[in-house]
């Protein structure tokens, strides 16, 4: 039985309902700034920050629910990360593609990403959903193991494959930039993510932290990879639209 009181309150001991409340507002405003400030760049720079806008307004829908699901329950809301991430991690894919569509990407390129974006996302949905309640570390391992390989392959389009080569090959600073940036990205802040999925039980941290810290950490990932990054492509942007108008 849940009472609404239950549904808003955030436990002083509580960084991870702490967190899903500010990760919903920083979203929300994200995305707001991101739509608002389309107006103030050159029209090729409109589509990458409407895409930014898309990732954090999404993504602040699913924290509004994620957030009352963990206040009310205090359990991981599984389900509703990975749609969310199903959803916005294509998006960053689609990222890419548009930094490098001047530079020669064609569709192919961008689907690749995508098929290993979703590889990498219903393998963690299966170690972390399909994981037994007391924690199986084999199971936890295997599917955080075939998840890493869609990662990898991410990794390595980014800083020496496909997205690398057209970046090395474009002439312009603005995409090479951009590229470098999506890869530091990609390496130092998509890896937290290994880190909190390594939390439920069974997992290979389970000893150091809470099944609830999958969340903290997955809540500060998101931040930086969805807000921080937007405002990466939308510096880029802003300078190069000073510089040829
Ligand atoms: C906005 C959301 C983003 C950028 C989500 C990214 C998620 C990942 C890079 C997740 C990676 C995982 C592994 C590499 C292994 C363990 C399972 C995952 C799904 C947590």
């Amino acid at each position: 039985m849940f009472y609404l009181a239950d549904i808003v309150s955030i436990p002083k001991d509580d960084p991870v309902a702490f967190t899903f409340f500010t990760g919903y507002m920083a979203m929300a405003a994200a995305s707001l700034f991101f739509f608002m400030e389309r107006s103030q760049v050159d029209r090729k720079w409109k589509t990458s920050l409407l895409v930014s806008g898309l990732i954090t307004a999404i993504a602040a829908v699913h924290y509004y629910y994620m957030r009352d699901y963990y206040a009310a329950t205090g359990e991981n809301p599984t389900a509703l990360r990975y749609i969310d991430w199903t959803l916005t991690v294509p998006l960053m894919c689609i990222e890419f593609y548009l930094l490098l569509k001047p530079a020669g990407a064609k569709t192919s390129f961008l689907w690749k990403l995508i098929i290993a974006s979703v590889w990498m996302l219903v393998a963690g949905y299966i170690g972390e959903a399909f994981n037994p309640p007391g924690g199986d570390t084999m199971h936890s391992v295997t599917w955080g193991v075939i998840s890493t390989i869609g990662y990898v392959y991410i990794l390595y389009s980014a800083w020496f494959g496909e997205a690398a080569q057209l970046a090395d090959a474009s002439d312009s600073t603005a995409v090479k930039k951009g590229i470098k940036a999506l890869a530091w990205f990609v390496l130092a802040g998509w890896a937290i993510y290994p880190i909190g999925y390594m939390c439920m039980p069974g997992g290979w941290l389970s000893s150091v932290f809470q099944p609830s810290d999958v969340d903290l950490f997955y809540n500060i990932a998101d931040a930086i990879n969805k807000i921080g990054f937007g405002l990466v492509v939308y510096s880029i942007a802003m300078s190069e639209s000073k510089s040829t108008s």
